[in-house]
Order: structure tokens, then sequence, then C-alpha cells
């Protein structure tokens, strides 16, 4: 049933020109980091509903972690955040994950969760709480040699509430002084991913708003430093695909994470509630894929992709599974698209052609194609269905309630 059932997708796919080899071995190759923090306890900040069976550590946080691998084949890391997984031993962390067949994914530091930093990290006044955050920064540098991760992930709540409140501008410089000074302590393969956010937890300005910061600051500091693209840190209505395109042009697109999100920085499953805008992301990023310019294919093949998540109401490993299945559907959705097809139409100026092109992609149900690719891949058909199928989530139970919170 099932071969019948891809045979045809593939006839009609071949039919609408695609050459599906290709599209298979992309999706072979997309790998989506999921966060150690999106496994632990989360909530808002009126109430936090603990659920039965969170890890209770970061090395239990691993071993979920590798289930979503085990069941979706593409998550073979996990992004670790400073201090909530500092253990004394990380080369006892970075076993444990081997041992698991995955590993340890981006560095977060934590520059937001310490009283010092009540009015600003590295952009704040105080020379000596600038000084402790940049030490915060260097030692996630050495935790990521420690653990073999290439990329730190940063993210800055700095910012401030009122007019007047402090010197925007010196606080730009602060913050690049400190960048600096943690630039210059990665080796040659290590990157640093700079996440921008236009409010929230600060209401009036936040030093980093925007993807422009983020990119003049990256641009400054040196081709080691990228710009990471959280879905939900935008204004309502922001062409997230178009900041993408920039971005790749640029060669500074250095990561995501993916999320959901209705009204502010949401977290929510990945895709749950827009999933046209990250097929339309994923478009642009398969565009860049075959760019004439190598060094935008260079950036296209080095994304990473990450989740970022806080599951408040649902049980976090399922929850992982899908926003990873989600993601990769809309990443086989994109791949999809005509691309000689579009940019004919474009070539034609006809804007009826080129936007149906691209639109026929979305609306093609890719479940035969996806089943065919976890098969080639020794992954199950329906990697949900195996995972709630198993063990797993009743053995956890065992751990109890009050695991760890992020
Ligand atoms: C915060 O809003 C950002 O999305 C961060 O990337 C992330 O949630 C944080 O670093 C996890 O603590
Ligand atoms: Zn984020
Ligand atoms: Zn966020």
């Amino acid at each position: 049933m099932m071969d019948k059932w891809y045979a045809v997708f593939e006839q009609q796919q071949q039919a609408r020109g695609i050459d599906l080899r290709i599209v298979k071995e992309n999706l072979k190759s997309l790998k989506v980091e999921t966060p150690s923090w999106g496994y632990g306890d989360s909530g808002t900040r009126f109430k936090v509903f603990q659920q039965e069976g969170i890890p209770r550590n970061s090395y239990e946080k691993l071993e979920d972690a590798a289930q979503v691998h085990k069941y979706t084949g593409i998550s073979p890391s996990v992004a670790i955040h400073i201090p909530w997984d500092k253990v004394d031993n990380f080369s006892s962390l970075k076993q444990h994950a081997e041992d698991l067949g995955i590993a340890i994914g981006a560095v977060n530091p934590n520059l937001f969760q310490d009283d010092d930093y009540k009015f600003g990290s590295i952009t704040n006044s105080d020379a000596a709480v600038r000084r402790k955050a940049t030490d915060h920064l260097l030692e996630c540098v050495e935790i990521a040699k420690m653990v073999d991760s290439r990329d730190i992930s940063l993210w800055f709540a700095d910012g401030t509430n009122y007019p007047g409140q402090a010197d925007i501008r010196k606080r730009k410089h602060w913050m690049y002084e400190c960048l600096a000074e943690m630039y210059q302590s990665l080796d040659d393969n290590m990157r640093m991913l700079i996440e921008y956010k236009f409010f929230e937890p600060a209401f009036y300005h936040t030093d980093l708003a925007d993807w422009g910061m983020s990119f003049n600051m990256a641009q400054k500091l040196g081709a080691k430093a990228e710009v990471l693209v959280d879905t939900g840190h935008h204004p309502q209505g922001t062409n997230i695909e178009h900041i993408v395109a920039y971005l790749l042009d640029e060669k500074r697109l250095g990561g995501f994470h993916f999320n959901s999100r209705k009204y502010a920085d949401d977290d929510l499953i990945a895709a749950a509630h827009n999933p046209y805008e990250l097929f339309l992301t994923f478009y642009q990023i398969v565009t860049a894929l075959v760019d004439d310019d190598p060094e935008v294919r260079h950036n296209a093949n080095n994304i990473a992709y990450m989740l970022d998540q806080c599951h408040n109401l649902e049980p976090k490993i399922p929850a992982m599974i899908r926003s990873i299945t989600n993601v990769q559907t809309l990443y086989a959705k994109a791949l999809l698209i005509n691309l000689d097809k579009v940019k004919k139409a474009q070539q034609d100026q006809d804007v009826l052609a080129a936007e149906h092109e691209v639109r026929k992609a979305f609306e093609v149900d890719v479940t035969p194609l996806l089943q065919a690719v976890r098969e080639e891949m020794g992954i199950p058909a329906d990697p949900m269905e195996a995972y709630l199928e198993s063990d797993y989530g009743n053995k956890i139970l065992s751990r109890g309630k009050g695991g760890a919170s992020w």
C-alpha cells in the first residue's frame, strides 16, 4: 500500500519537474537541535504546572532528547544552558550524550537571572557587572570547547523600561566591548550566534531589538559572528522570510530558534499556528542552496536549526517530536517548489503564476515522501505513533513530580 502511495507521489512530482532524489538527500541532511530547557517544567509568570516524569538533572534531559532523536532521526544534538546545565564534569556529560547516540549542541549563557543583572549585563553602567557578565561568556566558550560544541547562542535580556533610564548609545558601546573580548576567545571553527528580540523582559527599549542591530554587531565583530533568528521575536506582521533572505545574501544567517507565536514570544510548538510562514522561510533557504554564489550556498548549508520552546501544558517529549516533524514537513514542501518555474514567472513578471507556483508546493501532501525517507533512514514511518507506543513515557513517571525547571 505504502509503496503504491509513494509511486503515485513520485509520478506526480516527476510530472511537475521535481527530482525526488535531491529532495530526499536534502531531507536526510536536515538536523534540528532541541533545547535542554524544553524538557524541564515551564510555565508563565502566573503558574508553572508541574508534570510527572520531568528530568531531574541534565543527564536525564539528554536521555529524553535521545528519545526524540530515536524516533525522528533528525535531532541528534541538544542545546545546553549555563548554569541550568552546569555539571561538575562536562566530559562525563558529553560522554553520556555520545552513549545515547546524540551530542551536545549550542551553549547558551544565562545573563538574566542574577540580581546583578537587574539593570543589564554586558550593557550595565557598572563596570564590575560587565566584567562578571563577560567572564560568564568566556566560561561558556570554555564549556563549548570541552563538549566540542561549535556554537555559542547569545540572547540578552538587556534593556530599559523607561525613557531616560539609561544611555542607549553608551550601552551599545559596552555591549560591543564585551562581545569583542568574547570573540577573541573563540577557536577558528566556532561561532557566536546573536539573537535579537523586540521586547520582553524590557518594555521600553531592548539593546538588541531587531535583526539589523544583531547584524551590525556581527559585522563589527567579524566573520565568526552571525545572526540567530528566533521566529517568536518580531512585532506582529514582520516578514521573517525577508529577513532570512537578506541575511543569507549577506552570509550572516547563523541559525534559527523555531517556535510558534500568536501574540508575543509564545514559544509554542513550531508551525502550530503559522505553517505557511515557516514554509516561506524554507523557500528562501531552498533558493539559497542553489544560489550562483558559493558563499551563499555555504551559508545555507551551515544554518544551525534549533527549537526554542516551552511546553507548558503538553507532555514534553511528544511535543518536541511534533515540532521536529512539523519542521521536516514544511522543509519537504519547500523542496517541492519548482524554482525554475518560479524564475520563469518572475522573468515574465507574472505575479499570479509566481505566487501560484510557490503555494502549490505548500498544498502537496508530503506524507508518502516523509514515510519513504524515514524508511530509508531506518526510522519509524510515524515517529509520534511509535514513541507513544513505546513504554518510555510510562517509565519516566517514576521520576515523580518536581523535576528540573527549564
Ligand atoms: C528568549 O526569549 C530567547 O528566546 C532565548 O533564546 C531563550 O529562550 C533562552 O536563552 C533560554 O533561556
Ligand atoms: Zn530563542
Ligand atoms: Zn524567546
